[in-house]
């Protein structure tokens, strides 16, 4: 049976998971802190099982999941490990408490139904974003899941938060996962990476399903492939030699609180920038309204039109088509025949989107979009291709360097402090660098020959984090927590202790 039609695994102990070195006591460990915090908020009770989903780091294709585009990260090590506990009281409630004592206890009613208060964010709200999920599939699949039940629930996370290594992902898959589980409802993983995506939408971002995909469907030593509609993950097999440091720029990327200047406004942006290319490829305004959703809806009507010109780029629509000014809302509107809010009514996030956007990049964005599709391909081809080792490290690295440069420039998702990091992992010696991640802050990713790791570690401490160690910014303990090497990890698991 395929990887994806598999539900997820069940384990009765944390050594299939966490392996038998540090991490494995790390783990043992962080379980001993949940279950005694569990008890501590909950009456001396004990969670009924765990679930824990990993945060990921995306080696390419950024921004183009909502597009469609098959995109390639690898789960990193670090999860969130969610216990939870079932409940029979008269007046349920969800009791969300967290082994943090920075995250208070949130309660909220025992209702599927609730809308999520987004304009005062909590961070309990993504455990209201599974368990909304969840119920909407189960009602979906026709699971009677009975009147709603409290649930009591505690949350370790160590994906570190705004890092661009979607711990907004791990926990809304742990938990959504553990609901399930305490429900009983087993499911593939591909229509549980599909769901955990809609959950998170109710967060208010209109996210791809690139993090939810790699978390649930992962696999320790293998990056993957991971394309859309429907989902699926190839096993891509890094070349030997080359190594992934992960390293924070120690600027925080608040998605969900700046969505409809930066996240948001991409997605509606790539949508203008196709409905846009449809009209003036040759499809009337009204049906490109209703059809065309994203950029890969349109690359069928670009790559013919390029073929006129012997190529299958196409770019080569875009440069035609598109012109690099801004273009205002009321020029759109001339091609669309039709409103801006006409086109988004149905989307509140999208109306946030045009309500604040002074103007909009269909040409930079639709360049970004169609070059980096196109090069999460290269990097795969580089991969399986018959060249040496070292040669596959070099091309792999050039491709990311080319990322890099497409999301600063064109798609504008950088920000000062990543810039300064990418350029110090490059003066370093790394192959390669880019964000990672929805980024405006967050980490880089860099290639780096395993040899030269340690080294190359040490020398980001001295140029990049001494100086904000020294501002107070970091404590210099914790720089294991913003800079460190990783390997592909474990996908999403069931823990029955
Ligand atoms: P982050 O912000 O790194 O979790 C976000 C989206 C992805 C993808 C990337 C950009 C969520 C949960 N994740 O990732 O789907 O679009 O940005 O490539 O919104």
């Amino acid at each position: 049976m395929a990887h994806e039609d598999l539900p997820i695994p069940i384990f009765s102990s944390l050594a299939p998971v966490y392996g038998d070195g540090s991490s494995l006591e790390e783990a043992e460990l962080r379980i001993k802190n949940l279950k005694s915090k569990f008890a501590e908020l909950f009456d001396g009770d004990q969670p009924d099982l765990f679930a824990r989903s990993p945060g990921r780091v995306n080696l390419i294709g950024e921004h183009i999941d909502y597009e469609g585009y098959s995109v390639l990260p690898m789960a990193i090590r670090q999860d969130t490990i969610v216990g939870i506990k079932k409940r029979s009281d008269s007046k349920p409630l969800l009791r969300i408490g967290n082994v943090n004592d920075k995250y208070s206890l949130c309660t909220y009613p025992a209702d599927p139904n609730q809308e999520i208060d987004l304009k005062n964010h909590k961070w309990g709200h993504y455990f209201i974003c599974g368990y909304k999920g969840f119920y909407e599939f189960a009602k979906a699949k026709g699971f009677d899941l009975g009147a709603p039940v409290g649930l009591d629930v505690v949350v370790d996370g160590i994906v570190p938060t705004g890092s661009g290594l979607s711990s907004s992902a791990a926990f809304v898959c742990s938990a959504t996962i553990a609901i399930m589980a305490a429900f009983d409802a087993k499911y593939p993983k591909k229509e549980i990476a599909q769901l955990t995506c809609e959950c998170e939408r109710h967060i208010g971002t209109q996210s791809g399903g690139m993090d939810q995909a790699i978390s649930i469907m992962a696999k320790a030593g293998f990056a993957e492939l991971i394309d859309f509609n429907p989902i699926r993950a190839s096993d891509v097999k890094l070349p030997a030699g080359g190594s992934f440091v992960i390293a924070h720029s120690l600027a925080e990327s608040q998605k969900a609180v700046t969505a409809a200047t930066n996240y948001n406004n991409r997605v509606v942006e790539c949508r203008l920038a196709a409905i846009v290319l449809a009209i003036k490829l040759g499809m009337r305004p009204k049906e490109a309204v209703s059809n065309v959703k994203t950029l890969s809806d349109v690359e069928g009507l670009c790559v013919t039109f390029a073929g006129k010109s012997g190529s299958t780029d196409p770019f080569v629509a875009v440069k035609e088509f598109l012109h690099e000014e801004p273009y205002t809302a009321e020029d759109i509107e001339k091609i669309t025949e039709e409103s801006l809010t006409s086109i988004f009514t149905n989307s509140a996030s999208s109306l946030d989107v045009l309500r604040a956007a002074k103007h909009f990049k269909l040409f930079q964005r639709a360049s970004h979009v169609y070059s980096e599709a196109r090069r999460v391909h290269d990097f795969r081809n580089a991969v399986l291709s018959n060249s040496s080792d070292e040669d596959i490290l070099k091309r792999l690295g050039d491709l990311m360097n080319d990322s890099h440069y497409s999301c600063s420039v064109l798609y504008e998702c950088s920000c000062p402090e990543l810039e300064e990091l990418v350029k110090v992992c490059r003066d370093n010696g790394a192959l390669g660098a880019r964000l990672t991640g929805a980024g405006w802050g967050g980490c880089a990713v860099a290639l780096v020959k395993e040899s030269i790791v340690p080294q190359f570690i040490l020398n980001l401490k001295e140029s990049f984090y001494q100086s904000r160690i020294e501002k107070g910014i970091i404590n210099k303990n914790d720089l294991g927590l913003y800079v460190f090497a990783s390997k592909p990890s474990n996908g999403a698991a069931i823990l029955k202790l």
